[in-house]
C-alpha cells in the first residue's frame, strides 16, 4: 500500500532513497530549500548540475545525494506564479510528476518533497497544495515503484494548508 506523509521538518536530513529539489532554470543554486540542499550536499552537487546546462521549468533531472542522507536529489524548477493564467498549475503538476517518474525509474521507494514554488515563486499555498497531493495520489495509484512520499513542510502555515488539502482530497 503507498502513501503520502505531510510532515513538519528540513528536506535536508531526511534519510530517504530521494529529495527533491525547488531549483530555478539554471539547476546552479539559489535561495531557499534550494540553497540549503546545495549547502548541505556540498560543492559537488554543483558540478553535477552544471553538466545539464539547464532545465525547463515542470521538467526534472537527477544527481547523487552527495553528502546528504539522501541517495538521490531530483531538481524541478516549479512555475513562478503570474496571476493563474499562465499555465502554472500544469506546470506546478508536471514538477511533481516528472519527479516521480524519475524517481520510480531509479528504483526509489522513498521519495520527500518540499513546497514547490510556495517560497520566492508565490505560487498560493492552498492551490499548489491542492496540485501537489492531487498529482501524487494519481501517481501512487498507478505506479509499484515508489511506496511512499513524503511532503515536507517547513513551517507550520505550510504545514496546515496541505493537512487541509489532504483532507479534502479523501473526503
Ligand atoms: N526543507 C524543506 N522546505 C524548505 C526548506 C528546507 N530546508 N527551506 C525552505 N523550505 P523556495 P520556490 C520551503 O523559495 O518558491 C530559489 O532561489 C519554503 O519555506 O525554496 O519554488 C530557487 O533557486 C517554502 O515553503 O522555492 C529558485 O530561484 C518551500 O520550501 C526559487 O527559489 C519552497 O520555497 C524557487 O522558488
Amino acid at each position: 500500500m503507498n502513501k503520502i506523509k505531510i510532515i513538519q521538518g528540513d528536506i535536508t536530513t531526511l534519510k530517504v532513497d530521494a529529495i527533491v529539489n525547488a531549483a530555478n532554470t539554471t539547476l546552479r543554486g539559489g535561495g531557499g530549500v534550494d540553497g540549503a540542499i546545495h549547502r548541505a550536499a556540498g560543492p559537488e552537487l554543483d558540478v553535477a548540475c552544471a553538466r545539464f546546462h539547464g532545465c525547463n521549468t515542470g521538467e526534472a533531472r537527477i544527481t547523487p545525494g552527495f553528502r546528504l542522507p539522501a541517495r538521490y536529489i531530483i531538481h524541478t524548477p516549479g512555475p513562478f506564479w503570474q496571476g493563474g493564467h499562465h499555465g502554472e498549475a500544469q506546470l506546478l503538476h508536471n514538477s511533481y510528476y516528472n519527479s516521480l517518474a524519475l524517481a520510480a525509474q531509479q528504483h526509489c521507494e522513498t521519495v520527500a518533497f518540499p513546497s514547490i514554488s510556495t517560497g520566492v515563486y508565490a505560487y498560493p499555498l492552498d492551490q499548489a497544495a491542492e496540485v501537489a497531493l492531487t498529482t501524487i495520489a494519481d501517481f501512487l495509484k498507478n505506479n509499484q515503484v515508489v511506496q511512499t512520499v513524503f511532503m515536507v513542510c517547513f513551517d507550520p502555515r505550510t504545514l496546515t494548508a496541505y493537512q487541509q488539502a489532504y483532507q479534502e482530497l479523501n473526503r
